[in-house]
């Protein structure tokens, strides 16, 4: 078995995997080869910025080399998983085509996550290493570290950017390059985080071929080019700002990446104005707070060609404001983690852009909209969207039991969205079948955060739904019944601080009820429950 092949990897079966490589859309080419080719082509042009840094794709190459080899030298070997939880820094990427290069594979942790989470991703994946900033957003990620390493045993690495304190500093790492046996393209890149709606977070294994491919046809329909300024304003781990196009699109295409260290007008209208900034990526409410900036800010946007959106549903009320108020182009994005990815097009009429959410990147993407019963709708009704393609995963790491349920026998992925198709392929987003609630892009698992609850003593069974918010598009509500004497929602909201969970998954608001309304079947009738949540919102409207 060669050294880089990751097992409890599903791979795709042997004719679609063929039929991929006949079509070329799987074309043999590593994402640290990518790097190195353009670094080859155009060694002087200018790759990333990053505050007051400025590195050339030389550069940028070069850095990831050295890393490389003292993380071999560290005793990081092919298939180890590494977790990497950074900022929007220029050692994400050093970082993570280091890892690329080796063979190892980056688990992409978000800054927001905590204990429980981390931990999870390190006895998940066996991870060797785990790689942090010192101090970011007032929060000290070695102490985070320090509670992690008690509680994943196979964890030797604590790699720092900045004071390292007992840990290792990432800048005294870099060492000469050397030859390195890479891994092949049809090997596991990286582990992303899917967004869930069970107890456990679940992990995505994604090719260097599969990812690869969906980033060079981003880069096309996108029309990215040497002259591309992206700004990556969200979380640059997360798949939308990664890869679609994203930051990989733009040095696929050998333009220019801009880290903002935070998504707000304040600091990412400068910088758009000082990098002249042609794209940017956003979720929906971060567009929202952009567009009623945008006009009374002294900055010069005018730079800016393309504004992406997704993550969440962007309401065709918001989307007629971008050209006015921004002056540029909206392009809706309609991805996931695990796959399909769809994007309005550029030439597509006004009408399209506004009104639905995108078609898919691939003629080769299979895309099928089914009742409960899997069979599929007639054109134009709301069902269940499933697809499988040429870079759809065929199932999660490490999950074969929940693989059963998320994946069809014949291979497509049940995405939990509920949509209608177009005669042109477009989608609208409709709705969720699946039990999670998408907090302005942020991903909460229901049963993940109920579970979390359900371990306090006084919560006799808990239920997380979400209700509408105008700026979020959804938040979250748990209904808790207690036992016993009620506890204080604060004391609730305390615990699962305590706990150590993200920010974003503690509940927006706590109500006790006697009991759940339950469905015929005797479930926990949600529906009913999403009701309940309107006069608490009525009342909390100003
Ligand atoms: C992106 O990826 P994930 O993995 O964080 O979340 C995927 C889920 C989708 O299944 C869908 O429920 C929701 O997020 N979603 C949207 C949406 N874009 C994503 N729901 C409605 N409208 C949209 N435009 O969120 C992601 C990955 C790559 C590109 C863009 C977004």
């Amino acid at each position: 078995m060669s050294d880089f092949l990751l097992p409890d990897f599903t791979p795709w079966p042997e004719e679609f995997a063929q039929r991929y490589r006949a079509a070329g859309h799987w074309r043999g080419e590593t994402l640290g080869a990518m790097l190195e080719a353009r670094a080859q082509a155009h060694p002087q042009s200018l790759a990333l910025v990053c505050g007051t840094r400025r590195w050339t794709y030389e550069e940028l190459d070069l850095k990831a080399r050295q890393l490389a080899t003292g993380f071999s030298r560290l005793g990081i070997r092919p298939r180890d998983c590494v977790v990497v939880q950074l900022p929007n820094v220029a050692e994400f990427f050093t970082v993570c085509f280091a890892l690329f290069r080796l063979g190892a594979l980056p688990v992409f942790a978000l800054p927001a996550h905590r204990r429980i989470e981390i931990t999870a991703f390190c006895q998940m994946t066996d991870a060797v290493a785990y790689v942090i900033a010192d101090v970011d957003g007032g929060f000290d990620y070695r102490s985070l570290a320090r509670e992690v390493m008690r509680e994943a045993p196979l964890l030797k690495h604590v790699l720092v950017l900045g004071q390292a304190e007992e840990f290792v500093a990432i800048s005294d790492l870099h060492d000469t390059p050397q030859d390195i046996i890479g891994p092949r393209a049809s090997d596991v890149a990286f582990l992303q985080l899917s967004g869930g709606s069970t107890g456990l977070p679940k992990l995505i294994p994604r090719t260097h071929d599969d990812y690869l491919y969906s980033v060079r046809a981003s880069v096309d329909i996108c029309g990215l080019t040497p002259d591309s300024v992206y700004l990556c304003a969200l979380p640059v781990a997360h798949n939308f700002p990664l890869s679609s196009p994203g930051t990989l699109g733009v040095f696929h295409a050998g333009g220019c990446v801009v880290l903002a260290r935070r998504a707000s007008p304040d600091t990412a209208f400068p910088l758009i104005e000082a990098e002249r900034v042609t794209i940017t990526a956003l979720v929906p409410p971060l567009a929202m707070v952009w567009l009623d900036s945008a006009r009374a800010s002294p900055h010069d946007l005018s730079s800016l060609k393309l504004l992406q959106v997704g993550g969440a549903k962007f309401g065709a009320e918001a989307a007629r404001r971008v050209k006015p108020e921004l002056g540029c182009a909206l392009q809706q994005v309609f991805g996931m983690a695990e796959g399909l990815v769809n994007y309005t097009r550029t030439d597509d009429p006004d009408e399209l852009v506004m009104n639905t959410q995108g078609r898919a990147i691939s003629p080769d993407d299979e895309v099928r909209v089914v009742d409960d019963e899997d069979r599929d709708v007639l054109p134009g009704e709301v069902g269940h969207l499933l697809t499988r393609g040429p870079y759809t995963i065929r199932g999660y790491y490490r999950a074969p039991e929940h693989n059963a349920r998320a994946f069809t026998i014949d291979g497509y992925y049940r995405t939990g969205d509920l949509v209608r198709r177009l005669p042109s392929g477009h989608l609208i987003v409709e709705g969720r079948a699946k039990d999670q609630i998408n907090r302005g892009g942020d991903k909460v698992a229901a049963e993940e955060v109920e579970n979390h609850l359900l371990a306090h003593p006084s919560v006799h069974d808990a239920a997380l739904v979400a209700m509408p918010d105008a700026y979020l598009g959804e938040k979250t509500c748990a209904f808790i019944v207690a036992r016993g004497d009620a506890p204080r929602p604060i004391e609730l909201v305390r615990f699962l601080r305590e706990r150590g969970i993200a920010q974003y998954k503690i509940p927006d608001r706590i109500l006790f009820v006697d009991q759940f309304p339950k469905t015929g079947v005797g479930k926990v009738n949600k529906r009913l429950l999403r009701e309940r949540t309107a006069p608490v919102i009525q009342a909390t409207t100003p």
